[in-house]
């Protein structure tokens, strides 16, 4: 007799729903700032806020995924790890929009936004729809990992973790301590528009050297590396800023 299929666990699930809702209002927000910009320009302030608890959650989610490691998984932790990436994507290019339309305006960017007839709101809701299906088919990967059978996964763990250089402009990263599984570590570093200056990030320690490339303001650039057990060192290798205090440390456990 086959054994009885561990049941997912429902606090994970919940985590998935806050995730859904959330990349739901970002897109959402996005639609009415691109309806009514540059009237509504304060929502992109609400993006970011969105984008931020984004992370909250995908922190969330991952910690409770770890912290279930001695029982048999029900998800696949390769499966939750890309859906708590492609969840986490869809709020950051949703900020990365708002703060890019910031960016343009107001000297380039036409005093009112003119979107397609299909695309607004007015005309039937095309982009409520489109946000709806979204979830629908994230909430359809999810049921459809939910459904994979509960053998552990033979992948290697790769995990994303993000950081932000400081808006204000100063040499500073919104983190100055990471934390990564054994395996394959990418650091996806966003340059806001209004830092004024490029940045990058390095890995370095325990022979790995690694560097991204070097995003100016308003972009966003990554370095992986294959990583062990033990700590590294993360920072800027822009000349003077890792100096300033723009490093941290990366701990790989
Ligand atoms: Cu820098």
């Amino acid at each position: 007799m086959w054994p009885a299929k561990p049941k997912p666990d429902p606090e994970l699930l919940s985590l998935f729903e806050e995730s859904a809702r959330n990349v739901q209002r970002s897109a959402l927000l996005l639609r009415d700032l691109l309806t009514n910009y540059p009237e509504q320009a304060g929502l992109a302030r609400e993006i970011l806020l969105c984008e931020q608890e984004g992370d909250r959650i995908a922190h969330d989610i991952l910690h409770r995924l770890a912290g279930n490691g001695h029982r048999r998984a029900a998800l696949d932790a390769a499966d939750v790890h890309a859906l708590v990436g492609a969840l986490d994507d869809i709020v950051d290019f949703a900020e990365e929009a708002a703060d890019q339309l910031g960016r343009l305006a107001p000297t380039r960017w036409p005093n009112r936004c003119v979107l397609p007839p299909r695309c607004h709101p007015d005309r039937g809701g095309t982009m409520r729809r489109g946000a709806t299906i979204t979830i629908l088919a994230l909430s359809a990967a999810a049921v459809a990992s939910t459904s994979a059978e509960g053998t552990p996964s033979t992948r290697a763990a790769a995990t994303t973790l993000k950081l932000r250089a400081a808006a204000d402009g100063a040499n500073r990263f919104s983190k100055e301590r990471l934390r990564a599984e054994p395996g394959k570590v990418t650091i996806r570093l966003r340059n806001p528009s209004t830092s004024g200056k490029p940045h990058a990030v390095e890995i370095e320690g325990h022979g790995v050297e690694k560097e991204s490339a070097v995003a100016g303001p308003g972009h966003r650039v990554s370095v992986t590396a294959k990583l062990r057990r033990g700590t590294y060192e993360f920072y800027c290798p822009v000349d003077g800023h890792k100096a300033a205090g723009m490093e941290g440390k990366l701990v790989v456990k």
